[in-house]
């Protein structure tokens, strides 16, 4: 523990001294909100890996099925709060010139936090589009009727989210390389570290001199590569690195 301690001195002094900075947060991060994460226990439902649901193929096969897994997400989501994490780094985004939060989460508590400057990599459950007409729109009826949605045009809505083997929204992600290139110092937080693009980002960081430090509950691939690598809850990490 004595070396978790000194270690955290040295992230906060990196921490306070940096003008530019980027964090990436995963589902982790929504833990300790009582969102279920992707790859953890209770990250399956109704013994479907997210990689079974999360595809254009599985919505174009059973569009029903991929909705219930959706709505089921909502109804937990809209009964979560932000956790000490979340409001964490909204209170450090106004201290530091240059900041991003870049997410892979859907469950826009960030933006429930307070946080302005972010980046979302992977779209927002609270989003729908239309899949004749490509009309978006907001949708935070919980329960979700009918199901599923249904656009003006009446074809079935699909969320607006990122699914494996779709393209990342081309600005949010130059946004989020861009802030990459110029941290001085680069957060993960509470991600498997194993989805790309995102996943690429740190090591990016890395290479154009960030000090990248990790908080996440256990080793990922990125541990060996961070500077500092912290184990434990980020609800509990986040504030005593972050706090003023
Ligand atoms: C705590 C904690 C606490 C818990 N405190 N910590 C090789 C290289 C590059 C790409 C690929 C590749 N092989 C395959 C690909 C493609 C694929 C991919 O990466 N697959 C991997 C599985 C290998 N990627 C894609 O398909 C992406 N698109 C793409 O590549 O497009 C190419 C293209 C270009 C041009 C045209 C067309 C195509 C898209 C990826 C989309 C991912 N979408 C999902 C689901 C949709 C969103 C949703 O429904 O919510 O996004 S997948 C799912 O995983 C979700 C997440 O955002 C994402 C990441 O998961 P995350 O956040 O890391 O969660 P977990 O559960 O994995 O981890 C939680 C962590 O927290 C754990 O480590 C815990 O220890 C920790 N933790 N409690 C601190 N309290
Ligand atoms: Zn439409």
């Amino acid at each position: 523990m004595l070396t978790q301690m000194s270690s955290l001195e040295s992230a906060r002094a990196s921490i306070a001294q940096a003008r530019s900075v980027a964090v990436l947060t995963g589902a982790g991060i929504s833990q300790e909100s009582g969102i279920p994460t992707f790859r953890g226990p209770g990250g399956l439902w109704r013994n479907f890996r997210a990689e079974d649901l999360a595809t254009p193929e599985a919505f174009a096969r059973d569009p029903q099925l991929v909705w219930e897994w959706y709505a089921w997400r909502r109804g937990i989501i809209a009964q979560a709060q932000p956790n000490a994490a979340h409001h964490a780094l909204a209170e450090w985004e106004p201290r530091v010139e240059s900041f991003l939060l870049i997410t892979q989460n859907v469950d826009g508590l960030h933006d429930r936090a307070g946080s302005q400057k972010l980046a979302k990599l992977h779209g927002d459950i609270w989003q729908v589009l239309c899949t004749r007409c490509g009309r978006r729109e907001r949708n935070e009826l919980v329960p979700l009727e009918p199901l599923p949605p249904r656009c003006l045009c009446g074809a079935i809505q699909r969320p607006d989210i990122v699914w494996f083997g779709e393209a990342l929204p081309t600005e949010v992600w130059q946004q989020a390389v861009e802030a990459t290139a110029h941290a001085q110092v680069f957060l993960v937080v509470g991600t498997s570290a194993i989805v790309h693009p995102a996943a690429s980002l740190p090591a990016m960081a890395r290479e154009a001199g960030a000090v990248l430090i990790e908080v996440n509950f256990e080793p990922t691939p990125l541990s060996a590569l961070a500077d500092l690598s912290f184990r434990g809850k980020a609800g509990e990490l986040l504030p005593a690195l972050l706090g003023a």
